[in-house]
């Protein structure tokens, strides 16, 4: 009997010291030394360029689709089974405005340093793998969460892209930034253009389940339903001084409600409501605010919860328009993912690799943030990794995890992958 290939493994330092370069581009000084990068890809060129250059360095196969995701693939020497698609093991390279050095970025890195080892240990595969840069996952700067992954998954037209009303951008700057994204590659965004066997997604967890019981690994089975709505209040404008307190038509009071009711209601229902974009009036504050626009992102592993909690909203609003004469208000669901279960077979290879890596340091756990992976489980057998962040801080320049995570979750990618490849 042929022994068992020695399995090999990650390169700490490497991995970390590649963490720290990256998050070098783009950066700004922020609070105690943290670094954190502009969002979104266009403001990063740095950072895809510097991750094209180590694939091409590593000789993988390097391929930007139309909607700028980026596929490097490696098929490894004497590989005879390069013409079948590969494994990918996917994150994204973009950040939240105020972001952090590891969310999306340790699972790009990783990928390539899984790429690195197995090619320097000399391992034969029976497939290609791939490192890929999955474009826009925040939806930071550009609408839609998950942007370039959902494009490739089918699962959104890229025309919807262009029409989707964007509220952090003025719309001529994202409807030219999005032509450049959506043309700078030249294959079309599909997973038949750029097909997968399977995906494996390495993330921090971006909250503190694994800190609390104490484990290394979370083995992701899914991730929970999210919407987003845009919600406008139109009052009407008026004299701060001499305008009586029961004739206003007051926009930011009414929207003041609102975020109050949302995070009641969150709670109340054991889900996730947050208003984080709020564009108001006209900064003067002897005018009384006569529009509000705000967005909500709205939580939960039930779509039943997610359904009985937006006809709440709606509800809430009509109040609104009651209580204040000639207020109105209107309510649209501009982005949605429903609640999401990973492939049985990708997540035990995820369950396998752990207890080989951390023993029982692992446990089974459900995703609370979006993740690309979301979009790649809708065609293709697709797993995730968590490591722990610490005190659970994320979309923060304090995000962190140590040296010695990040080199054990992607021990678990590299075994997780090698788990897939030999079924
Ligand atoms: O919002 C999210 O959950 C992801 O980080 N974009
Ligand atoms: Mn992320
Ligand atoms: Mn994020
Ligand atoms: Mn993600």
């Amino acid at each position: 009997m042929a022994p068992e290939p020695q399995i090999p493994r990650i390169n700490e330092q490497r991995l970390w010291d590649n963490i720290m370069e990256t998050a070098k581009f783009g950066a700004l000084e922020t609070v105690e030394g943290g670094m954190n990068r502009l969002s979104l890809n266009m403001d990063d060129k740095q950072v895809r360029d510097w991750f094209v250059a180590r694939a091409t360095e590593l000789g993988c196969a390097v391929r930007v689709d139309a909607m700028g995701n980026i596929f490097a693939t490696w098929s490894g020497p004497g590989n005879d089974r390069s013409d079948l698609p590969p494994i990918g093991m996917g994150s994204h390279l973009d950040t939240q405005p105020l972001g952090g050095r590891f969310d999306g970025i340790l699972g790009v890195l990783s990928a390539l340093e899984v790429i690195q080892t197995v090619k320097e240990s000399g391992l034969r595969l029976n497939r290609p793998i791939a490192a890929i840069d999955w474009t826009n996952e925040e939806g930071a700067r550009f609408p839609a969460m998950c942007s370039g992954s959902s494009v490739w998954a089918n699962a959104r037209d890229l025309s919807d892209l262009h029409n989707l009303a964007s509220l952090t951008e003025p719309l001529e700057t994202m409807k030219s930034e999005l032509e450049k994204i959506s043309y700078l590659g030249e294959t079309e965004c599909s997973y038949k253009a750029n097909p997968l066997a399977g995906h494996f997604e390495l993330h921090i967890e971006q909250a503190t389940h694994l800190e609390e019981t104490k484990k290394h690994i979370g083995i992701v089975s899914g991730v929970q339903g999210m919407r987003w709505y845009e919600v406008n209040i139109i009052g009407r404008e008026g004299h701060a001084g001499s305008t009586p307190m029961n004739v206003r038509k007051d926009a930011m009071v009414a929207a003041a409600k609102m975020i109050l009711h949302v995070e009641q209601i969150a709670r109340k229902n054991e889900g996730f409501g947050t208003v984080g974009f709020l564009k108001a009036g006209s900064d003067a504050p002897n005018t009384i605010v006569g529009e509000v626009r705000l967005m909500i992102d709205l939580r939960h592993p039930s779509e039943q919860v997610l359904d009985e909690i937006e006809s709440g909203f709606k509800a809430f609003l009509c109040s609104l328009e009651s209580e204040t004469k000639g207020l109105r208000t209107t309510i649209k669901r501009s982005w949605e993912n429903a609640a999401v279960k990973f492939d049985q077979d990708a997540v035990a290879c995820v369950a396998y690799a752990a207890e080989s890596v951390c023993g029982d340091s692992q446990t089974v756990m459900t995703s609370c943030a979006a993740h690309d992976s979301a979009e790649t489980a809708k065609v293709v057998p697709t797993a995730m990794i968590f490591i722990p962040s610490r005190d659970g801080i994320s979309h923060n320049p304090k995000e962190y995890s140590t040296p010695a995570q990040c080199a054990e979750g992607a021990q678990v990618l590299l075994e997780s992958v090698l788990k897939y490849d030999a079924l």
